[in-house]
């Protein structure tokens, strides 16, 4: 089985090298080949999803990604800016689902932005949609009206089929935990949200064991901060779900603990921590790489199906924790590779 492994930007190669270690760990059959992704490929081929990177994540079985993101291409056209490529890329392999689970580790209760009763209650998945929406709408662009004032503006957009097939993999996320789904749309003010509301609806008619409530996404955001646990699965837009599910890393201890895995119709799946390139930390040794490390837990389970090496990682993964692992982002002064070690020691 072949990994693509895109490390991108920032911290991201800090944090890729670290689940590579798991999974040479858990995996020894495993094989790599790596490619430049994101500002790292604009500097090296002018262009943020070089050609050869994209098909080497077309023939691999799965892609490990770190983070795209930099500074340094703050002036650029949007087109070349780093971001394209994870957005090309969920585009050009049709990943449309993007599962965020949020769940507090008991031990981090004290490093959630929440008091530790309530944090304790977070046990979530967040289905966010990401090839539809503001992201990839048309038309958008710039210009400048007749009065001289510039202008920006980007289509949001959704056809009914997409919002039905990311409906249906909510519900099916539902149904495998305690089903209860919740869609959380603007429907009070947005045609789109109207749309969503209504397909979801449809499409809850052939899930009737789950039961299905529908939020306004101002509400959702506060809801997800009062009692977290209320949510079982939620499903939500690629902007909305974007937002709130940064919210929610910080309701579970830290945006550095939550991976995610990016799923379409068959093809390969990619796996990568929420959190983005983090310049201000890059090179420093600080960044946090669980996220990763569990997003490498998810690629087993998804896209290789071997949840048993899966479940091993997770399970190391809480035993760090309880063993007292903690990055800076965590209170803690352990390094990116001191809490890989304790990883892998928790492996042994
Ligand atoms: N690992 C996540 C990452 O690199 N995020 C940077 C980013 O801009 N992502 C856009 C998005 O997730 O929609």
């Amino acid at each position: 089985m072949l990994i693509a492994l895109l490390p991108g930007d920032g911290i991201g190669p800090e944090v890729v090298a670290e689940a590579v270690r798991v999974l040479e760990h858990v995996a020894p059959d495993l094989r790599y080949e790596q490619a430049p992704v994101g500002g790292a490929a604009y500097k090296a081929t002018g262009h943020p999803l070089p050609p050869e990177t994209l098909a080497l994540a077309k023939r691999a079985d799965a892609i490990l990604f770190g983070a795209v993101g930099d500074p340094a291409c703050d002036a650029l056209d949007r087109h070349l800016r780093p971001e394209q490529a994870i957005l090309g890329l969920r585009k050009e392999l049709g990943l449309f689902a993007n599962l965020r689970p949020a769940t507090l580790f008991p031990e981090l209760a004290d490093a959630s932005a929440l008091r530790p009763e309530i944090a304790r209650s977070i046990d979530m998945v967040i289905v966010r949609e990401l090839t539809g929406d503001v992201y990839f709408g048309q038309p958008r662009g710039r210009r400048t009206t007749d009065t001289g004032r510039r202008e920006g503006f980007d289509m949001m957009r959704y056809d009914e089929d997409e919002v039905a097939r990311i409906a249906t993999i909510a519900f099916e996320t539902a149904r495998g935990r305690k089903r209860r789904l919740c869609s959380v749309d603007k429907a009070n003010v947005l045609e789109t949200s109207q749309l969503w509301r209504d397909v979801v609806i449809e499409v809850g008619a052939r899930y009737p064991d789950v039961a299905l409530e529908h939020m306004y996404v101002d509400n959702a955001a506060m809801q997800l901060v009062r009692a977290p646990g209320h949510f079982d699965v939620i499903v939500t837009g690629n902007l909305f779900g974007d937002i709130l599910s940064d919210q929610a890393s910080m309701c579970a201890g830290s945006i550095g603990m939550l991976p995610s895995a990016a799923l379409g119709a068959g093809g390969p799946g990619l796996y990568e921590p929420i959190h983005g390139s983090a310049p201000d930390i890059a090179g420093q040794g600080k960044a946090n790489p669980l996220a990763t490390i569990l997003s490498a837990a998810m690629l087993l389970r998804h896209s290789l199906g071997r949840a048993a090496e899966a479940d091993r990682i997770e399970a190391a993964v809480a035993a760090a924790l309880a063993g007292g692992a903690r990055s800076a982002d965590l209170g803690g002064s352990h390094s990116t590779r001191e809490i890989g070690d304790r990883v892998l020691a928790a492996l042994a």
